[in-house]
């Protein structure tokens, strides 16, 4: 009997087969992180049974406390991509420095990077949480891989995705040929394809931003922020206001059903609080393949040359016009405090 389903493997392989030069190298690497998505999303359903929730009582390189599932996510990913001469070199928001593959193994031809549990903190509290990863082909010629290999513009990538650990478990991922989101069917282990071809609408209908920091923003974010409530007479119309505090959940929310994800600068977080390298770049990548778009603010994600493996960027992300907008009104704002005029970007 033919069955519907198309399973994870079977989509990358179809995906694989459409470019003859491909060695299956990539497609392997995708499976592993699809087996570190499944051994992670059964300890985060067994959490609560087995009391592996709390932290794991010390402190990450971002100086945040631990969690347990942290420490376990982590080391299930390195562990899954460490021996199979597929990686050279990997880049994770747990470690402070790149992570090399063992010795007695042999590397390969990726750099991968990852937030291993992203929106940790709200492991406790039973809220969505997940994993994203970013891969890059190897650019170091000599050794075993290197820092250079992860410090990449975002435009660089050749797949990224994440995995959201909530009502059910969706992996989304991307290689360039578009945004697909498969389901994990727990009863017989495998991700199945749910959503083909995901393409966000070009205006949405959420905004989600933590509200709490609107005093410590610039102007100019302040005045974008206030048009998408709709305080703009001829701007913007109102959006309504979804924050979880979890990037993967507020992004997947936005990506599906149209919105805009805003973690600004502000005057504590100067450069911004998320991550170029393993947050900001990853969801860029997915949200251009899917017809939005993902600035600083003003400048693409994608272009940012990164100098640092965990430096932070001001990250807004979601439909295209939305985007636009509030690019068009921090230049605006700008201008006007400077006395210059500006050409809108839509
Ligand atoms: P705030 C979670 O800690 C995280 O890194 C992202 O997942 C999330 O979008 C953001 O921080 C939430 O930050 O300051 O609003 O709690």
């Amino acid at each position: 009997m033919q069955t519907s389903v198309t399973t994870i493997e079977r989509f990358i392989v179809d995906q694989e087969h459409r470019y003859p030069e491909a060695t299956g190298e990539l497609s392997n690497l995708l499976y592993d992180i699809a087996l570190a998505a499944k051994l992670i999303a059964a300890a985060i359903r067994r959490a609560g049974l087995v009391n592996i929730l709390g932290t794991a009582g010390h402190r990450n390189v971002q100086g945040e406390e631990q969690q347990k599932l942290d420490v376990f996510a982590n080391e299930t990913i390195k562990n899954c991509l460490n021996h199979t001469g597929r990686v050279c070199v990997m880049g994770s928001e747990e470690d402070e420095d790149v992570i090399p593959v063992p010795p007695e193994y042999p590397v390969g031809k990726y750099a991968v990077l990852f937030d291993p549990l992203d929106g940790s903190s709200n492991i406790d509290v039973n809220s969505a949480v997940g994993t994203i990863f970013s891969i890059y082909r190897r650019v170091s010629m000599e050794g075993r891989g290197t820092v250079t290999d992860v410090l990449q513009p975002g435009c660089k990538q050749v797949a990224a995705g994440y995995v959201m650990y909530g009502s059910s478990t969706m992996l989304v991922y991307t290689t360039g040929q578009g945004v697909h989101g498969f389901t994990l069917d727990p009863t017989i282990g495998e991700f199945l394809l749910s959503q083909p071809k995901i393409v966000t609408p070009r205006l949405g209908q959420y905004y989600s931003v933590n509200e709490s920091n609107f005093w410590r923003w610039d102007k100019g974010v302040q005045t974008a922020v206030r048009g998408l409530k709709g305080d703009m007479p001829d701007g913007m119309q109102p959006k309504n206001s979804r924050y979880i505090g979890s990037l993967v959940a507020d992004f997947h929310r936005n990506l599906i059903a149209g919105g805009i994800f805003l973690y600004p600068a502000d005057n504590r977080n100067t450069g911004g609080k998320l991550r170029l390298l393993y947050e900001a770049s990853p969801m860029a990548f997915i949200a251009e393949q899917s017809e939005g778009s993902a600035t600083d603010g003003i400048n693409r994600i994608l272009d940012i040359m990164p100098t640092s493996l965990h430096q932070r960027t001001p990250l807004v992300i979601g439909s295209r016009e939305d985007v636009g907008f509030v690019a068009d009104t921090i230049r605006r704002v700008a201008a006007r405090n400077s006395g210059a005029t500006v050409q809108p970007t839509l």
